[in-house]
């Protein structure tokens, strides 16, 4: 048998990439009635029917499966923002990669649109996020800038491009990989936005080895599917101080005796990112609400 990876589905139609070709596949009976979703990103296994056409007979155990967007085997999240137009924005960006920390996956930061940056401004920003350990990269796929440090992050990884809409997403795989043409859009004038050019996940092959997934922008991501006392695991500066506070059900708020807290108030963690968590805590609550 041969293996490959989907990198598409279409209909019923699955796209297999394995090392010489892509193969489109039809999926074995058995797994419909098992109403198992194949998602892009299966490593499967499959025969050969017909040339360039095939069966798959078994999907590999997946490594990770983020849900949004549905793709399973991602090795890493790249959250783009813009350095200007769309400004970056640090609450933006906290509400990203707390998403990203859910998932379980590692957020690489990624600061696009150096080329109309003012530089000590956007070092700031870099400076608090590497402080708490995020990796950060700041490129211009415009000018090229650090384009050859974003492909040795990439090597050999599945790597989703996510963030806001118009951060350059879909410019910056365009100049990582010239061969791969991926629509861009003007940034709207009036809304300051770009306008969702990109609809729908699909791997893409690097030459180089490893898959990226260019992702529609998406400005609003809701905080839903996560408990109040598991927001706080989305923040790893708060993880080496949760064992001291005073109560073991504190949730940072209104408690006395709160490790985070107190270290916000020591100026051991930025209280930006405290305000965050608060921000987003209230929102958790509010969307509860609604059910
Ligand atoms: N000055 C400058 N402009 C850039 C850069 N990268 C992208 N742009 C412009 O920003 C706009 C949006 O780029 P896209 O690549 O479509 O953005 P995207 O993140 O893929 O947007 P969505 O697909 O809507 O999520 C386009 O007009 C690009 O030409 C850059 O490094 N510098
Ligand atoms: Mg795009
Ligand atoms: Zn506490």
């Amino acid at each position: 048998m041969n293996q490959g990876t989907v990198i598409k589905t279409y209909n019923s139609f699955y796209y297999v990439q394995t090392s010489q070709s892509v193969v489109t596949c039809t999926l074995r009976g058995r797994f419909k009635q098992e109403r198992f979703s194949l998602l892009v990103g299966d490593v499967v296994r499959f025969n050969h029917i017909a040339n360039e056409k095939g069966v798959i007979e078994e999907i590999l155990p997946r490594r990770s499966m983020l849900k949004r967007p549905m793709v399973a085997n991602v090795d890493q999240v790249l959250l783009t923002f813009a350095a200007v137009n769309p400004d970056i924005s640090c609450i933006l960006v906290d509400r990203f990669l707390a998403l990203v920390e859910l998932s379980g996956l590692p957020a690489i930061l990624c600061i696009n649109k150096m080329d109309m940056a003012d530089s000590a401004d956007i070092g700031k920003i870099v400076d608090r996020y590497r402080q708490i350990g995020y990796q950060v990269i700041q490129v211009s796929a415009k000018q090229a800038w650090s384009i050859d440090q974003l492909r040795e992050i990439l090597n050999d990884k599945v790597t989703v491009f996510a963030g806001p809409s118009g951060v350059g997403k879909s410019s910056l795989l365009n100049a990582l990989q010239p061969g791969l043409t991926l629509t861009t859009g003007e940034v709207s004038k009036k809304i300051g936005r770009g306008r969702h050019t990109t609809r729908y996940a699909e791997l893409l092959p690097l030459e180089a080895g490893g898959f990226v997934v260019d992702t529609p922008g998406f400005s609003f991501t809701e905080f839903t599917d996560i408990e109040e006392n598991e927001l706080m695991r989305c923040f790893p500066e708060f993880l080496p101080l949760l064992a001291k506070c005073r109560f073991s059900t504190c949730l940072h708020l209104k408690e006395p005796q709160c490790a985070v807290k107190d270290a916000v108030a020591a100026g051991s963690i930025f209280p930006e990112r405290y305000d965050a968590y608060v921000a987003l805590m209230a929102e958790l609550r509010e969307n509860r609400k609604g059910y």
